[in-house]
């Protein structure tokens, strides 16, 4: 990839956990999302369910009910769109709507149907990993080791999707940050990220305004920026190419200052 992918997030939900209610509303998550393409997404990411710790699970319908209206404004709209689902028949309105990527937290595993759908219509799939369902995820979760264990989990969920025929080039792959683990547990993921290279994806990192950074620095969910942007330029130089972000514009610049620094991209005196 070029440069690094900012994924700006686009919550249809009345109880994410950032954001939760802000842009249930379709006309407002509609402005928010051309608002992000404004600020520098790459891709925008359209979810109808949260999966935030004890989430309760949403039908189909109810998750296509928020996402309809919103997809089909934000399409063609400047940048690409993904869904984020684990259920094939909202990837599936999504797609027929012009998504073309669809992010499953869930990597293939909660609807038996939705590989199928992905090999058919050759879009690109996020892969993510999580310990347990988001009801039952943050109970004391426990690793042999952490990043042996996710990127285990990560190669063996690949290996299905191209057994079911999806594209290996269309596949990123995510650490799923916050997702069955603990403090402990994110900061060694984000810390030892350059492991999960050897996957052979691009990885894809979800780190922003998480619990993790709550729990460091003590603030709030709407008073975690700092460590957003700190979380996201360590995991670029720590290898990840993709970035899931609420803060684009500011994640963005921090990207982009990181990546001049690290001298992943040229930058010449004016
Ligand atoms: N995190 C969330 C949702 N989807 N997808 C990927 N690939 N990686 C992530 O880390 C990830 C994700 C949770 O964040 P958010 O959408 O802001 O909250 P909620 O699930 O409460 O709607």
């Amino acid at each position: 990839m070029e440069r690094p992918i900012v994924m700006g997030v686009v919550n249809v939900t009345p109880d994410s956990f950032s954001d939760g209610g802000a842009f249930l509303d379709a006309e407002r998550a509609i402005d928010h999302a051309r608002d992000l393409v404004g600020e520098g997404a790459d891709l925008l990411d359209v979810g109808g369910e949260s999966t935030r710790p004890g989430a309760e699970a949403v039908s189909a319908e109810e998750e296509l009910r928020r996402v309809a209206p919103v997809l089909e404004h934000i399409v063609g709209g400047g940048a690409p769109v993904s869904i984020d689902t684990s259920k094939r028949a909202v990837a599936e309105a999504a797609l027929d709507a012009g998504a073309e990527i669809v992010n499953d937290v869930s990597a293939l595993r909660s609807d038996p149907e939705l590989s199928d759908l992905c090999a058919e219509r050759g879009c690109g799939v996020v892969l993510m990993h999580m310990l347990g369902t988001p009801r039952t995820m943050q109970e004391a979760p426990s690793y042999e080791d952490v990043v042996d264990d996710v990127k285990a989990f990560l190669a063996e969920r690949v290996e299905f999707a191209v057994a079911a025929g999806i594209a290996a080039e269309r596949i990123w792959v995510d650490p799923g940050i916050g997702f069955g683990k603990t403090v402990q547990h994110n900061l060694e993921l984000l810390r030892r990220l350059g492991e999960l290279r050897s996957l052979g994806r691009p990885i894809c990192v979800g780190s922003s305004r998480k619990s993790f950074i709550g729990k460091i620095t003590g603030r709030e969910v709407e008073d975690r920026l700092g460590g957003t942007v700190a979380s996201n330029v360590l995991a670029l130089r720590n290898g990840a190419e993709v970035f899931r972000v609420h803060d684009v514009r500011e994640v963005r610049q921090g990207l982009e200052v990181a990546e001049a620094i690290l001298g992943l991209r040229s930058w010449v005196e004016p």
